[in-house]
């Protein structure tokens, strides 16, 4: 097939799932054109089967900012009608379903309906829960969901907002998040890795993300604070985003800050994880929680709230703990006990590769094939 693909190139997991996904089918021999405003941080160099088509919005000074909907839709357009698009794939609704579902009518004199690109939309999290919850969205939002001719959603939490949120006129599939375990696994060379960090025999707790709100980073702090008070330990923080600043004044305040680590954004996470205990992730609502599933390949047991789509690949007790929402305590309470016992720790550690592998991307992509497929063979 020949697919194009257009997603958010910045940090964050849509990005890395769409990214992932594109590669993965080229590998499988299907032609991908990313059609993005920048290359995706996970594209890399050169791949056989992959090819990059950059937006470039026109600065104008009658426009007070740069339309970058319009143009992504006018590019989408053009790859698809010269490279002859059988379907084109979405992630998160804004802009990308929109755009695409815009180029399709941009083509709609030029290409029979039997011709035309399929539309498929993921839906990823808060282009739901967030952006499509808003009044100034919303509209938006359930055009491109109903415009599309498949939508699936990256957990049944997020299918159930979207049917709660939109009533959308179509079913909508469930295809989990993945991850590559070839990739994600825990390296041998920790010593070197830690040595590097300039770690001694502490143990490391991680968090992984794009430093906003809904990842409640004070939760991470205040969890991790109890933790070091009691056993020698580093936080390694990796990402960047507006919540950072605040992080770093709270560890200084609270005199933490030699214990904690504000790594920034960084590409090749698999590093961290090998060196990692505990992954603490608090969100007050995660649709699906790909940093936890990539660290668990890593062999890295989770400690998450039991909110989103998080209990829907996490068991409590098996792979990590689900807290509930702003409990700090329980959350270092667990932390403690995980990180003290030997024994617990290396079981749940081998429960979480085992679990990431029921994951794995082979099993997925074959998963998006088909939603491909049916999508193609409802134009027959
Ligand atoms: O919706 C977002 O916050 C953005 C998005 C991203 O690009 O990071 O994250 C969402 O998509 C990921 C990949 O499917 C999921 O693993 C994240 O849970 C989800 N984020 C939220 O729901 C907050």
């Amino acid at each position: 097939m020949k697919i194009g693909i257009s997603c958010h190139h910045t940090y964050g997991g849509s990005g890395a799932v769409a990214t992932e996904l594109g590669k993965a089918l080229a590998e499988r021999g299907h032609i991908i054109h990313f059609i993005n405003r920048s290359a995706p941080f996970r594209l890399g160099g050169f791949t056989k089967n992959i090819f990059y088509h950059e937006v470039e919005a026109m600065h104008y000074p009658v426009f007070e900012c740069p339309f970058y909907s319009l143009a992504l839709a006018t590019k989408i357009a053009e790859v698809a009608t010269y490279e002859k698009l059988d379907v084109v794939h979405a992630h998160y609704a804004i802009p990308h379903a929109l755009s695409a579902m815009l180029a399709r009518q941009m083509l709609e004199d030029s290409c029979s309906e039997a011709k035309c690109f399929k539309l498929a939309t993921t839906l990823h999290g808060t282009d739901i829960t967030v952006v499509g919850a808003d009044n100034s969205m919303h509209g938006a939002v359930r055009l491109a969901i109903n415009k599309s001719d498949g939508v699936t959603t990256v957990s049944e939490y997020l299918k159930r907002e979207t049917v709660r949120l939109f009533s959308p006129n179509h079913e909508i599939e469930v295809i989990p998040n993945f991850v590559d375990t070839e990739l994600f696994h825990r390296q041998s060379n920790s010593a070197e890795i830690r040595e590097q960090l300039g770690l001694d025999g502490e143990k490391v707790c991680i968090h992984i993300s794009n430093f906003r709100p809904v990842k409640r980073i004070r939760d991470v702090l205040k969890t991790f604070y109890t933790v070091v008070k009691k056993i020698p330990a580093t936080l390694l923080l990796v990402g960047d985003g507006p919540e950072r600043s605040e992080a770093e004044v709270w560890a200084r305040e609270n005199g933490i800050e030699r214990h904690v680590r504000f790594l920034g954004k960084i590409d090749d996470i698999v590093p961290l994880l090998s060196v990692s205990d505990l992954m603490l992730m608090p969100s007050s609502g995660e649709s699906f929680g790909l940093a936890a599933l990539e660290a668990m390949a890593c062999g890295v047991p989770v400690i998450v709230t039991d909110t989103g789509g998080f209990p829907e690949f996490i068991s409590n007790g098996r792979h990590g703990y689900l807290v509930e929402l702003g409990n700090v305590g329980r959350m270092s309470e667990k932390a403690l006990e995980l990180l003290t016992d030997t024994g617990r720790w290396e079981a749940f550690s081998r429960n979480c590769v085992e679990q990431a592998r029921n994951y794995h991307v082979s099993t997925l992509v074959e998963r998006y094939e088909a939603f491909y497929s049916s999508l193609l063979e409802e134009k027959r």
